[in-house]
């Protein structure tokens, strides 16, 4: 194996390298290649300074996070940190790519720190459920004010060279070259008599606010950063930093950093980590496969979704034609696509002129013959078959050869869709959630004749437009509203049960959920659902308090947020509990005789859960979902399930899968049995005393 660690020399100037690929991330055999290095340097009196790089694209990454599964093995990240800020000679961190975690802390270990100008320096620890363990809890606020560190370290956020320069966490930007930057700057140090500059020695600046200033953040995180532990940990390592001598701080930020990888939380963001980045592995699939290029776009239908997914493409640079059957239509969509964009230049984050080029990959035809020379064509009107149908047999007549064909359903057959086509290989589901250009998921949806090279493309193309995209088969909902069917339908059933919309959604959003789910009713549109479920009444279960309450809001009009009264009220704009909507679904409880068991908060959190997870077991089984893993990225990234939790099948585990049919069980008997059936791969896994992460195990051995 090649040396992850190496030294050469430039003259008086020791030049050592790490060369770990693909990051540069710290594991045991980096830590001892930094030892050895400058253990060897220390003894040696011809060195006059050490430059500090790393090979490849970046900086290092960070801590090598799959080390925190085993423990981080010896030598540890203070010692040889120490060794390196103990260098009787000065150290220069040259900081290229992206220093994040325990690469931002190497950099502030050393004595000075240079910087490419594309660098940036963050400290992602609490994404995963740590804090920084390597002295960047005591040393960042040494080298910048306080407030800006707490700040770096709540928001996980890179900050960019010139900003941190700006903020004293860099000496120098470099233009040029920077490993000959590098050794430049280290010779002007030495010309100017400069040794080692140590950022221990130095005081924490502003600790004289710090109180204030703590205060201030705890109770920041107490309420943005609900039910987590590693945030209050943070700010307890940096009041230690502010109030104890730097050794003790250390070992303050030592213990905290040792317990935190043990917690769930923790657990929960590191699975979600890899997760991420599994979705696009596809069982059977190697690098061999090769993605089509995809240079320009149409998209079916100017409405919200084509608008957003429009948006998606154009801010990627990729030409957007848009085709609608009426120019009233496209008008409006082009205006509001403007609209959204305008918003973004309002509030800073975009230019006029960045907003006039993306306006400008975008154009709307009448005419079916302009997405011709499109090489993926996106349909994106509303949940009708027929409809649909119409239109892929439009889009096969105009398409060029090689054309993918994706709709945007949500729910829809689309093998049934596919078949209208000469081209079902080229046909595949690309499912966006509103609004489009804002959400993180897309549900990529393999049809039975889907070609390889057709989902590798999408695969690709999500990572193209920033989408997390996750593949799953056809069926009724896919992953994400297959999974909601239990979640809601037990959500009303507890409101049918006596408990109110506000005690519902309350002990959801406590439990950790973004918004409750009848909240999201009332903002999506209460008749979405209903009219989805009327569509396909026939196969749904023949029970009378099935949906009921939404049934009867859409029956009374109340459509939620749009009308201005759903679950709830909305008077100047704020959700009001809604006394006459909770009157109505007790009556309509009582013609239907439904027991008034006013559910407490954890029986609700717990149905609704556990009847999502069930559903997500027969999604495994049925092979709709390729990993458990991918369905914890699909609901983290589109529903607003906690990411501290892993996702819905991370969550069983930790809850413990055999908890989870004995409560289904019980279920079974004091509920409608009906919908209380273990999932026979839950119920297996539970009496193996097995989980799904060990399911998934097995299946990709
Ligand atoms: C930390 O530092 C704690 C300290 O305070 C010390 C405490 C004691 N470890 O994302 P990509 C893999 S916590 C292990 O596709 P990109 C990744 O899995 C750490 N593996 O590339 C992937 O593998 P594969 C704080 C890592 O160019 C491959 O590298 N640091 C790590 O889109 C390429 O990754 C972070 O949280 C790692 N740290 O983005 C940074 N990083 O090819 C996490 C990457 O097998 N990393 N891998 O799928 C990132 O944010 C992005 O990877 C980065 C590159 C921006 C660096």
């Amino acid at each position: 194996m090649a040396e992850v660690v190496r030294t050469e020399r430039e003259g008086e100037i020791a030049v050592v390298t790490i060369d770990a690929p693909p990051v540069n991330a710290i594991n045991q055999a980096v830590r001892a290649g930094l030892q050895q290095a400058f253990a060897a340097l220390r003894a040696d009196p011809t060195v006059k300074a050490v430059v500090l790089v790393c090979a490849g694209k970046t900086f290092v990454a960070g801590a090598d996070i799959k080390e925190f599964d085993t423990g981080i093995g010896a030598p540890g990240y203070h010692e040889v940190y120490r060794l390196i800020e103990d260098s009787p000679v000065p150290v220069i961190a040259a900081v290229h790519g992206t220093a994040l975690g325990g690469g931002t802390e190497l950099a502030l270990a050393c004595h000075y720190r240079v910087a490419d100008k594309g660098a940036r320096f963050g400290l992602p620890e609490l994404s995963l459920g740590i804090i920084p363990g390597a002295g960047g809890t005591q040393r960042l606020p040494r080298l910048m004010p306080l407030e800006a560190a707490l700040d770096m370290m709540i928001s996980g956020k890179p900050t960019v060279a010139a900003k941190a320069a700006e903020q004293g966490l860099v000496d120098r930007v470099i233009d040029s070259e920077l490993r000959s930057g590098a050794i430049a700057y280290a010779r002007e140090l030495l010309a100017q008599g400069k040794g080692p500059r140590r950022t221990r020695e130095q005081a924490v600046q502003g600790a004289d606010k710090a109180a204030e200033l703590l205060a201030a953040k705890r109770a920041q995180v107490a309420k943005t950063m609900r039910n987590r532990v590693s945030p209050p940990a943070l700010l307890d390592a940096v009041e230690a930093a502010v109030k104890l001598p730097f050794d003790d701080g250390l070992k303050v930020e030592q213990a905290k950093s040792d317990e935190l990888p043990l917690t769930t939380e923790s657990k929960a963001l590191r699975h979600l980590f890899f997760a991420e980045r599994d979705v696009s592995r596809i069982p059977g699939l190697g690098k061999e496969v090769k993605p089509r290029n995809v240079a320009a776009v149409g998209i079916v239908g100017a409405g919200t979704m084509g608008g957003g997914i429009s948006m998606c493409f154009a801010n990627a640079g990729i030409p957007v034609t848009i085709v609608d059957a009426a120019q009233a239509n496209l008008d409006r969509g082009l205006a509001t696509i403007r609209k959204n964009y305008q918003r973004s230049v309002t509030r800073g984050s975009m230019s006029e002129a960045q907003l006039e080029q993306r306006m400008a990959l975008i154009s709307g035809s009448l005419d079916y013959a302009a997405l011709s020379t499109a090489d993926l064509i996106i349909e994106a009107v509303f949940e009708n078959m027929a409809l649909k149908k119409e239109i892929f047999a439009k889009l096969d007549k105009v398409a060029k050869p090689g054309a993918i064909l994706g709709t945007n359903t949500s729910t829809l057959d689309i093998d049934e869709i596919a078949a209208v086509t000469g081209r079902a290989s080229d046909v595949l589901g690309l499912h966006f959630f509103s609004p489009a250009n804002v959400m993180q998921l897309l549900e990529i949806v393999q049809c039975a004749k889907t070609s390889p090279d057709v989902l590798v493309t999408a695969l690709d193309v999500a990572k193209k437009i920033k989408k997390t995209g996750v593949v799953a088969k056809v069926c009724y909902g896919f992953i994400g509203n297959r999974m909601m069917d239990p979640y809601g339908r037990e959500a009303e059933r507890c409101v049918l049960e006596g408990a109110t919309p506000a005690e519902v959604d309350g002990a959801l959003e406590k439990w950790g959920m973004a918004m409750g789910i009848l909240a999201v009713y009332d903002m999506a549109g209460i008749d979405i659902g209903h009219l989805t479920r009327e569509a396909r009444k026939e196969l749904l279960p023949k029970d009378p308090s099935f949906y009921r309450p939404t049934a009867l809001l859409t029956e009374k009009g109340w459509l939620g947020q749009k009308t201005g009264r759903g679950y709830y009220t909305y008077p100047e704009g704020k959700r009001t509990p809604d006394a006459e909507s909770i009157a109505m679904f007790a009556a309509e409880a009582k013609r239907l005789a439904i027991p008034q068991r006013k559910p407490d908060a954890t029986e609700i959190v717990e149905r609704c859960l556990y009847g999502m997870i069930n559903e997500g077991a027969l999604l495994l089984e049925e092979g709709i979902a390729l990993r458990a893993s991918d369905i914890d990225v699909v609901y983290t990234a589109g529903y607003g399930f906690p990411r501290y939790r892993g996702g819905p099948m991370f969550y069983a585990d930790s809850v413990g899968l055999a908890k989870i049919v004995a409560r289904i069980e019980e279920f079974a008997k004091t509920l409608d049995p009906q919908y209380w059936q273990p999932a026979p791969l839950l119920k297996k896994l539970a009496a193996a005393g097995s989980s799904f992460a060990e399911y998934q195990k097995q299946q990709t051995k």
